[in-house]
């Protein structure tokens, strides 16, 4: 709680608006630092809706369960609690002003630290500045957010200065799978469940574009059992950021006509892998 509260000197209160800002040195006369901390309580409470430190604004898609996914290995190893608000895409929410405030791509997931009180934020709906924190948006960059600020003892990530080439890695196969397979696989969809003419060559084009990222997945869990890392690889963020698209029950390979992984051997078996753990299995319940 004490760390939503904004010290009077601080940078950070000068882009809060001038009603929620607390007095600074130069204008005040010097209050008892009990009163200091009353005001500082009030301002609190009184913009502050949820004691948990992270809202993740998302939906039921992959890219929003590969941050549930995280946040839920990071609850289970660190007790690092978060509220899930569920965002309606079918009906345009993502798209409403308080949304492209937080995203201005107009698109979940999106992240908001409550212990860094950067600015004032829009709530759910418009309904008013209730939410302070920090925003970030994009999946990937959600992940490696977490990772630097959350995953204190690196259990899910490696460190760019202890582990260099892991880390390297790990982005690598990250930036593999949120430049290739999540827009690929999602215009595949597009363009195979979605459009309104049928184009047999986008489909085509889209398809074979997501297969053949498939085998590249498959070509390097050869041998493997995570993405990144020395030997047979450690569980990573790498993981988590590109199994939801290869999860049936996530809209993922069955929604672009993949009814198997049969052809994908070590993907398969990635996957299960990946399905067995509890922290994956609720982050696929989220929202
Ligand atoms: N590159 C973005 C893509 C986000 C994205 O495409 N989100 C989809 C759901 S998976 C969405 O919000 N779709 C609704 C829309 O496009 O309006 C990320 O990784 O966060």
């Amino acid at each position: 709680m004490t760390s939503r509260i904004l010290p009077p000197t601080s940078p950070l209160a000068r882009v809060l608006p001038a009603t929620l800002r607390l007095p600074t040195r130069a204008n005040r006369p010097k209050p008892a630092l009990s009163s200091w901390l009353n005001h500082a309580h009030r301002y609190s409470t009184a913009t502050s809706p949820s004691s948990k430190p992270v809202l993740l604004y998302t939906a039921g898609t992959p890219n929003g369960r590969k941050v549930s996914i995280y946040l839920e290995e990071l609850k289970a190893q660190y007790g690092l609690s978060y509220d899930a608000h569920r965002i309606d895409i079918g009906a345009g929410e993502q798209k409403q002003p308080w949304f492209l405030a937080l995203n201005p791509n107009g698109r979940i997931p999106v992240l908001v630290d409550r212990n860094r009180p950067a600015r004032a934020l829009p709530t759910a709906g418009g309904g008013g500045v209730q939410e302070h924190g920090f925003p970030v948006f994009e999946s990937a960059a959600i992940l490696l957010y977490l990772a630097e600020h959350y995953d204190t003892q690196r259990k899910f990530a490696f460190d760019v200065r202890q582990r260099p080439e892991a880390w390297s890695e790990m982005l690598q196969w990250m930036f593999f799978a949120h430049g290739g397979i999540g827009p690929m696989q999602g215009q595949a969809f597009h363009f195979l469940k979605a459009a309104p003419e049928d184009i047999p060559y986008a489909k085509k084009r889209y398809l074979d574009e997501v297969k053949r990222l498939y085998g590249v997945l498959d070509a390097r869990l050869r041998g493997r059992e995570w993405l990144a890392g020395p030997g047979r690889g450690e569980y990573s963020i790498a993981d988590m950021n590109a199994f939801p698209w290869y999860v049936s029950s996530v809209n993922g390979h069955s929604y672009v006509g993949i009814e198997t992984l049969d052809e994908w051997p070590n993907v398969k078996a990635w996957i299960e892998q990946l399905s067995e753990r509890p922290a994956v299995k609720a982050g696929l319940q989220v929202p």
